[in-house]
């Protein structure tokens, strides 16, 4: 097990622990702004806007609302696969995937401050990213998962032990995760977890963000 610190940001958030994915497929059964406050009362410290259907309009007028709501320090504010809006919106970070712009010229465009965060989903992809000095990795799906139609084959815990031994950079486990399965991931070396459904979904939020985070304060 890793554990990093951000040290792009003068707040030095660290990356590892609950990561929350607002992903706005979810915004007419769940209000994301609720989500948000809910999110930051549980202490969760990364939040992403994932928009993939709005118009960029719309898409901005969201994410800039669910960015006002976060105090500086407290939480990381990161956009999924768009650099534009999120240096429109003045995220913490852009969240980039294997067919959005290449790191190197993310990193161009955005500075050096801003934090890049890269899915992966392979050896390959992981070898690749690490060339390519991303501040932080996702790798999955772990397991299946509804929340994206089309996903690559999951890779299971395994999967994620064997790319854990390639990098030091921060893996996020990504897809199908409930909580208990967070104990295996730490202990294969996650460093946090990236869930949308699971909280997303649930009945009782409060409830779901204390299970998804507990076992992070759990020894390994
Ligand atoms: N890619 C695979 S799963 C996922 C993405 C972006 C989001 C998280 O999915 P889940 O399974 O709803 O937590
Ligand atoms: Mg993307």
């Amino acid at each position: 097990m890793t554990s990093s610190t951000c040290g792009r940001l003068e707040n030095l958030l660290s990356l590892n622990g609950l990561y929350l994915i607002l992903d706005g497929a979810w915004a007419s059964q769940c209000s994301l702004e609720a989500v948000l406050r809910e999110a930051l009362d549980a202490g969760v410290r990364i939040v992403q806007y994932r928009d993939k259907t709005n118009p960029m309009q719309e898409a901005f007028r969201r994410a800039k609302v669910l960015r006002a709501m976060v105090p500086p320090g407290k939480m990381l504010f990161i956009v999924n696969d768009r650099c534009d809006l999120a240096l429109a919106v003045e995220a913490d970070g852009v969240h980039l995937g294997q067919d959005d712009l290449p790191v190197p010229l993310a990193r161009q465009i955005l500075g050096k401050s801003f934090l890049i965060g890269l899915s992966t989903h392979s050896r390959a992809q992981v070898l690749e990213a690490i060339a390519n000095k991303p501040d932080y990795l996702g790798f999955g799906p772990i397991f299946p998962t509804a929340t994206k139609v089309h996903h690559d084959p999951v890779v299971g815990v395994d999967g994620l032990a064997q790319v854990r031994l390639l990098t030091a950079l921060p893996i996020f486990a990504i897809g199908g995760i409930t909580p208990s399965v967070i104990p295996r991931l730490r202990k294969v070396g996650a460093d946090g977890v990236a869930v949308a459904s699971g909280i997303l979904g649930a009945s009782n939020r409060q409830e779901a963000f204390r299970q998804y985070m507990a076992p992070f304060t759990q020894a390994i």
